[in-house]
């Protein structure tokens, strides 16, 4: 039962994990990093090879811009994956310096949307249901633009994306509390993310990127309550020892990974209607085993979650056992899954230790014999 639950678990690698990252301040080169997006494909399709759970790949646009999105889209079925949400890029040019969406200039304003709605376009020719929307919109100094005008200009954007969505595609609104804006930022939390969704309808929804809260944030307790409310479109899935370190999920804190998909199977989202996605990009290990190291750790917290003794809980919870229902939450989460993860795998006709079976395929020697030349891809080009 539990295994049939780990089986259909979908996990979505981003399509910039495979390009050349380091730290905010220096993007370091990799041996065998892709050139251009076909190559990113290949590589995240390996991912899925030896997962068996991240069959599809998210686009950023203009990272990933290409003359022909449905050549794009073939190439990607050809490697065994498709083509998941499209994230926009409204924060890498000059004229945003002051904001995109909510610039106090009505021209830039209306570039912004004009690119949110060729993402749309691109959704349709490859197929995406899911649009993930970020601003980096924000102002440094008290005073500088209108907080409230600055709301209204955002709203009247949203409502144009929404109204060009079509019937089965969606958006996704990702908050984060700041940077690169350090005063105000226009979207800082769920709150204001589920305000406006609320108000546009179901095809809004709220992406919770586990690396954008203050310290201390109960994040479960947001996902909980998005849930509940039917708003939780999807994650962004990262650790964070400080703000935004977007490494590895599970590597800070796997505990507080485990409560997040405890309350996501509690409150029914541990379906493929929730998106589970990883955005990674400050990154100094290699590109293709860092991502199936997260991916694994995605499904040894899923394992642990759908491991807790949910009856077991509801009687200690009933009764105000306080020490008993924490027990038995805790006895899930010290359960070594490693086995019963491997036992799937090779029932699934995989490997057992996917790092292993990756680093034995000779996959990167080959890449990094074949990708020689040209311009290697890397965060924020
Ligand atoms: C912003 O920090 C963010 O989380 C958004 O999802 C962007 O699209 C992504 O990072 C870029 O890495
Ligand atoms: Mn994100």
């Amino acid at each position: 039962m539990i295994k049939d639950q780990l089986r259909q678990q979908r996990i979505e690698t981003p399509s910039w994990a495979y390009g050349n990252s380091g730290t905010r301040f220096k993007v370091f080169a990799q041996q065998g990093v892709p050139r251009d997006p076909y190559e990113k494909l290949a590589d995240a399709a390996q991912v899925h090879r030896y997962t068996g759970v991240a069959p599809t790949v998210a686009l950023h646009i203009p990272w990933d811009k290409v003359d022909d999105y449905e050549d794009l889209a073939r190439h990607a079925t050809e490697q065994g994956v498709t083509i998941g949400a499209i994230n926009s890029n409204v924060f890498q040019d000059d004229d945003y310096k002051l904001g995109s969406v909510t610039h106090p200039d009505p021209e830039v304003r209306r570039k912004a949307l004009r690119h949110l709605l060729d993402c749309v376009d691109i959704m349709d020719a490859t197929g995406s249901d899911t649009l993930k929307l970020w601003f980096s919109d924000g102002t440094n100094y008290p005073g500088q633009d209108d907080i409230r005008a600055r709301q209204d200009r955002l709203a009247e954007a949203l409502a144009a994306v929404y109204e060009r969505l079509g019937e089965e595609q969606r958006f996704l609104l990702e908050y984060k509390l700041f940077e690169p804006a350090f005063y105000m930022t226009d979207l800082p939390d769920w709150g204001t993310a589920y305000a406006h969704c609320l108000k546009l309808g179901p095809k809004a929804q709220v992406v919770v990127d586990t690396g954008h809260h203050a310290p201390g944030t109960n994040i479960e307790f947001i996902v909980a309550f998005l849930l509940r409310e039917g708003k939780l479109g999807g994650f962004d899935f990262n650790s964070r020892f400080y703000a935004d370190d977007d490494l590895m999920v599970g590597a800070a804190d796997p505990f507080q990974l485990f409560r997040i998909m405890f309350e996501v199977i509690g409150g029914g989202g541990y379906t493929n209607e929730t998106a589970f996605m990883l955005d990674q990009c400050h990154n100094i290990e290699p590109k293709i085993p860092g991502q199936i190291r997260s991916v694994m750790n995605v499904q040894e917290a899923t394992a642990k979650a759908l491991l807790v003794d949910r009856d077991a809980l509801a009687v200690t919870q009933r009764e105000g056992d306080v020490l008993g229902a924490n027990a038995v939450l805790m006895d899930a989460y010290n359960t070594d899954v490693r086995p019963l993860l491997g036992e799937l795998r090779e029932e699934m006709g995989l490997a057992p230790d996917p790092m292993a079976a990756y680093a034995k395929s000779g996959y990167f020697e080959k890449i990094a014999a074949d990708r020689v030349g040209g311009n290697q891809a890397g965060w924020g080009a």
